[in-house]
């Protein structure tokens, strides 16, 4: 089997990470637990800030256990910022933050988690991002590379930051990174071996002030990259000069000479001169954006020369993640299809592109400042609309007019109107295109809800 040029010991990664002595970690969720534990085993002086009180980050402090560092918590102090050399801040910390701002201003280093722990690795890194798909694409990787290769470390924005792989100290091989807008932000050196960008829709607009802002944030990820890297992108794609990384395309269609296309019925990979072909119906995963997933995943198992049959063995039998497009139940001939993960449009767009009978839309959540109209295209498909959440006037006013909608004031209603509504055939999807936190603790918890509501019918 070929194996493309992998060798990474090049002198563009050498790192140069110089920590001083004093840090402040901002936010304390998973990703500063990791960094305060790494900070404290490096022996530096840490000082922690966080807008929840203390009793809120109970968990956090809980898992500090044994590191010493001075906490507020509460509310962030402007002193804090501008007395200490080094900044790390977690994904969640919008980089607009006034006192992040002034601090850069007068001179402090600010980082991302991200770029702290890239500075202590020198394994091959193999990044994805895009607005949709990436943990599943992530997962599937990761999934085939450890297969090939046994300790791979599979991480980031899928919820194990990449510090916790430097914090064990275990040395793998590969390492396969999920990588969102928010961590990109705060790159300085991050250079990925392959970098892969699925897709880009809106998103994340109550965090960014545009979308061409949102955009630019994920094209970081080629950033640093050289033309002994590799980056992965859909054939329609111009990102023009930006990406000096040699380039393999993805397309649904289109053959490519090189790199890795669908057509009828069958998957193709070509790399240097060379022709892998797999059978879609291999996968059990469903929908078109599933095709581009697994098209991602068959062309960078290749690039890292892994064998075909290893990858044939895991698409077989990876059947997805729990919240996106998953089977609920089926009762009385009407199917619940669990979409938790959808926090945007597009997401509940690719789930109603796989749907094949009419359907019931529970949709709704935090609104993200983007607009749903987009949905429209699929109206043909929806029966009846069911809105809940914090974004249920906003999207009845910009969907309401087009087909049957009910408003609901929570997920336990939504569901009872969808079963008293639905008919033999019909589908009930809950695909929120919203956030969760205006109801739940995340995208898990609300999926976890409407699995046990639908449970209970
Ligand atoms: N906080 C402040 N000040 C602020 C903002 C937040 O103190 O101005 C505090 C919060 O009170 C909270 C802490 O920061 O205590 C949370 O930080 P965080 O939001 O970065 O949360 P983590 O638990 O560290 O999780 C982060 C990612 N979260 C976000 O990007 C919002 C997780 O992605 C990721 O799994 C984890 O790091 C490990 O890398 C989640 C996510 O929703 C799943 N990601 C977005 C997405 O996929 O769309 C990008």
């Amino acid at each position: 089997m070929h194996q493309l040029e992998t060798n990474t010991k090049d002198d563009h990664f050498v790192r140069t990470m110089d920590i001083p002595n004093k840090v402040l970690i901002v936010g304390l969720g998973t990703t500063g637990v990791g960094v305060a534990k790494f900070l404290h085993k490096l022996g530096k002086h840490i000082t922690i800030t966080d807008m929840k009180s203390e009793e809120e980050l109970t968990p956090s402090l809980k898992a500090l256990k044994g590191v010493k560092f001075v906490g507020r918590f509460g509310a962030h102090n402007e002193d804090d910022f501008l007395t200490h050399p080094l900044i790390v801040v977690s994904p969640g910390i919008d980089s607009e933050l006034p006192y992040l701002k002034e601090a850069k201003k007068s001179g402090v280093r600010v980082i991302g988690e991200m770029e702290l722990a890239y500075g202590y690795i020198k394994e091959p890194i193999i990044a994805i991002t895009g607005t949709n798909g990436k943990t599943t694409t992530t997962t599937l990787i990761g999934k085939i590379f450890k297969k090939a290769y046994g300790n791979v470390f599979v991480g980031g924005n899928i919820g194990n930051p990449l510090i916790n792989y430097v914090l064990e100290g275990k040395k793998a091989p590969y390492i396969i990174l999920e990588v969102s807008s928010f961590q990109l932000e705060t790159i300085e050196a991050f250079h990925p071996h392959t970098a892969i960008l699925l897709n880009i829709t809106e998103d994340h607009l109550d965090r960014y002030r545009s979308y061409d802002e949102y955009k630019e944030a994920k094209y970081r990820i080629f950033e640093n990259q050289t033309e002994r890297d590799y980056a992965v992108i859909h054939k329609n794609m111009n990102l023009g000069n930006m990406v000096k990384a040699k380039t393999f395309y993805f397309s649904i269609g289109t053959a490519l000479e090189e790199g890795t296309y669908f057509s009828n019925g069958m998957m193709y990979v070509r790399l240097q001169g060379k022709e892998f072909v797999y059978k879609r119906e291999l996968s059990p995963l469903v929908g078109i954006h599933n095709t581009e997933n697994l098209l991602v995943a068959l062309l960078s198992s290749h690039i890292y020369g892994i064998e075909k049959h290893i990858i044939e063995e895991v698409l077989r039998n990876f059947r997805g993640l729990p919240h996106r497009v998953e089977p609920v139940r089926e009762m009385k001939g009407v199917r619940f299809i669990n979409d938790s993960k959808a926090t945007n449009v597009d997401a509940a767009k690719r789930a109603l592109e796989s749907m094949d009978t009419k359907v019931i839309l529970i949709a709704g959540g935090k609104d993200k400042g983007g607009s749903y109209r987009t949905i429209i295209e699929f109206m043909d498909k929806i029966k009846a609309l069911i809105l809940i959440g914090e974004a249920k006037e906003k999207i009845m006013g910009e969907l309401g007019g087009y087909v049957e909608t009910y408003v609901e004031k929570d997920l336990y209603g939504a569901v009872d109107r969808a079963w008293k509504i639905a008919q033999k055939g019909d589908t009930v999807l809950f695909s929120p295109m919203c956030s969760s936190f205006d109801m739940f603790k995340d995208y898990k918890e609300r999926g976890n809800t409407f699995k046990n509501i639908v449970g209970s019918l």
